[in-house]
């Protein structure tokens, strides 16, 4: 499973070659897409297809084209990632040219042991509910895609009862959830495996603390794009997907825990 997304070798792009500002006339990436022929959530392609004009940069219909990052150049009829080279082009594995949209939910709890808080390093010690992806194995904070015309609040909660409440409804997700959460990130994934030249993946992602009370009748149960779920205390000693590591590091800066 760990070399699920290494399957297609990129070419080697330098850490100092990354950006699109430092000139590399020789850059020639692999070029790389699935075949999304039929998947209504995908774009069609960009060669061939007179009758695609995407929007870039903009509300497109029900597809949101605009980046949370940044406004992205577009090159040939291309978008270009805004991070820079990833020495594959094309879309590679993602369905949408462009920024392809996520939502994150960190749903947390703080430690308890016997009624108490439980503290490292005089700091309280702070418990997600993380998921194993079905693709990598990789840990992960359960979280999806944004369907077209769907918004990211409602694509984070369908995505955890989906991945972590299998079986369970979306009510039940809201009710779990809580209230609105406080969001912690917003932009590109830039260790997503997936990214190219020319799509990309994006996230909103928010943190929803629940009371002890609550999280213990929390029903959790893999289901979906999810193989196994549990609590995770957070700690520098979590391996995770993407950059979901750093998104959980910024949710203990947030919340004054433990890291
Ligand atoms: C990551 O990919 C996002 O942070 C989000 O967790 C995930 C969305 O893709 P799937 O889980 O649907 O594969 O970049
Ligand atoms: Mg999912
Ligand atoms: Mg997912």
């Amino acid at each position: 499973m760990a070399n699920y997304y290494q399957s297609v070798r990129r070419t080697r792009v330098p850490h100092e070659r990354r950006l699109w500002s430092v000139l590399w006339t020789q850059y020639a990436p692999t070029a790389f897409e699935l075949d999304f022929t039929g998947k209504s959530w995908a774009d069609p392609p960009l060669v061939g297809c007179p009758h695609f004009e995407p929007k870039w940069n903009q509300l497109d219909g029900a597809v949101d084209r605009r980046s949370h990052h940044s406004h992205y150049e577009v090159r040939d009829g291309f978008p270009i990632n805004p991070l820079g080279r990833t020495g594959l082009r094309l879309r590679g594995r993602l369905g949408r040219w462009g920024p392809n949209h996520a939502a994150d939910a960190i749903v947390a709890r703080w430690k308890q042991s016997e009624g108490r808080a439980v503290m490292e390093c005089d700091k309280p010690v702070l418990q997600f509910v993380a998921v194993q992806r079905r693709d990598c194995g990789q840990w992960a904070i359960p979280g999806g895609m944004v369907d077209a015309g769907e918004t990211t609040d409602a694509a984070m909660r369908r995505e955890f009862a989906e991945e972590a409440l299998a079986g369970q409804s979306v009510a039940e997700a809201t009710r779990v959830m809580g209230g609105e959460g406080r969001e912690v990130f917003r932009g590109c994934v830039a260790d997503d495996p997936r990214n190219t030249d020319n799509a990309w993946m994006e996230t909103v992602v928010k943190v929803f603390v629940v009371r002890e009370e609550e999280a213990a009748g929390i029903a959790l149960r893999a289901g979906d794009d999810a193989v196994g779920v549990q609590w995770c205390d957070v700690s520098d000693r979590l391996e995770m997907y993407a950059n979901h590591k750093q998104f959980i590091e910024m949710t203990a800066r947030l919340l004054g825990a433990y890291f």
